[in-house]
């Protein structure tokens, strides 16, 4: 097999025939399959079925029964399934012509690379079909914040958020990749260092159904952006700096019904910190929880943590302005920074430790395990 189309689809089926015509006929003479990896709620699998049975060229469907990890999870199981190590990953609503595809397999054989995308935005290519100026403007806004912040990474790549590529399996390892939401060559080029050749192509209107990005899909992208950049910390980080705003804003409203400021403020810490302990099992240690203690052993952990925590930073401000003369902002500032990074080591190390017996607990063995930690891609 020379070559494995990849289609994701959420509820395509009126596209489904004209898509596998237009790439039937773009690749013919090549031995072929496309892949369709298929979460829809709608007939978009009897479709395929249909049409599979007619085709000029093998197609294959995966339905997804529980689908995880939204179109990034879809593309990334194709790209696991394909028949063909030289994978191409294409929309299933004709916004990427599948004309494209030959000129996109000249340039993997003429360079060689691992990634060849087919960019909007290098010569030649054009964004006609984003929906209408604010898409425009989003999309131009998110590429170029991307590539402000992975500099080197995306230094080849004019287009990082299409969704239209050729990628050779293998050079790349899958097992690094943590895909959510929609951006999956993000996630790719973030985590290999890989070379990428660019190809332009005319993004086209939507041949039928409707689009399924979001504003969720847009709050992922920025999740996942700082989870990439900045390692799970981040995510422990932003969840955290939520917290401190609902604890604030719920003291505030508390206050204001009438309630003494020492109870509003009791209150306000225990929600944000129950509410911080869901957040973080959910986004930033979900990938530990399988070999976690039972969860009401970890929210007794973390709970007893965070209110230990909370009753010992007083004092030692306190201390540190008394006795060091230190201001009290940077005494605050100190204190407040302290707490997260033990915090956060308190969390990796034993709330979410993995159990096993004998586990050699020395200083050593906890350091080194705070620094992977540390620095391994989150969950948001
Ligand atoms: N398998 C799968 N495909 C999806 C999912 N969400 C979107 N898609 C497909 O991904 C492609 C791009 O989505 P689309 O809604 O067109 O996004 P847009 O082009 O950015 O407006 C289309 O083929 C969708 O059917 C999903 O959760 N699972
Ligand atoms: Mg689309």
């Amino acid at each position: 097999m020379d070559l494995s189309i990849v289609v994701p689809t959420f509820n395509e089926a009126p596209n489904v025939a004209e898509l596998v015509r237009r790439t039937a006929a773009a690749t013919e003479g090549l031995e072929r399959e496309i892949l369709f990896v298929d979460d829809s709620t709608d007939d978009t699998p009897a479709e395929v079925e249909r049409v599979a049975a007619l085709a000029a060229v093998p197609v294959r469907l995966v339905h997804r029964e529980k689908p995880s990890a939204g179109l990034g999870g879809a593309v990334l199981e194709g790209i696991r399934l394909a028949e063909a190590d030289i994978c191409i990953v294409m929309d299933g609503d004709l916004q990427h012509p599948p004309e494209v595809i030959p000129e996109m397999l000249r340039a993997h054989r003429r360079t060689g690379a691992g990634i060849v995308a087919a960019s909007r935005y290098t010569g030649g290519g054009a964004a006609t079909g984003l929906a209408d100026a604010v898409r425009t403007a989003v999309s131009r806004g998110a590429t170029l914040l991307t590539k402000a912040m992975f500099p080197l990474r995306l230094r080849d790549s004019t287009d990082p958020m299409t969704g239209y590529f050729l990628v050779d399996r293998t050079q790349l390892d899958l097992d690094r990749l943590r895909p959510r939401g929609f951006k999956i060559l993000l996630e790719i080029l973030a985590r290999n260092d890989i070379v990428v050749a660019e190809v332009p192509f005319d993004f086209a209107e939507r041949s039928a159904g409707s689009s399924k990005a979001s504003m969720r899909q847009g709050m992922r992208f920025l999740a996942q952006l700082s989870v990439l950049k900045f390692g799970k910390m981040s995510g422990f980080a932003l969840i955290g700096a939520v917290g401190a705003v609902a604890n604030i804003g719920i003291m505030a409203g508390l206050t204001h019904l009438g309630m003494s400021y020492i109870w509003a403020a009791i209150i306000a810490a225990e929600v944000t910190i129950v509410g911080n302990f869901l957040l973080q099992e959910r986004f930033v240690f979900r990938e530990m929880l399988g070999n976690a203690s039972a969860r009401w052993l970890r929210f007794a952990k973390s709970f007893s943590f965070n209110n230990a925590e909370a009753l010992i930073r007083i004092p030692v401000l306190a201390l540190l302005v008394e006795t060091w003369h230190i201001s009290s902002v940077l005494a605050a500032v100190i204190t407040l920074a302290v707490a997260f990074v033990a915090r956060f080591a308190f969390h990796s190390l034993v709330v979410y430790a993995p159990q096993r017996e004998g586990a050699p607990s020395r200083r050593r063995v906890l350091a080194q395990k705070l620094d992977e930690q540390a620095m391994q891609p989150g969950e948001l």
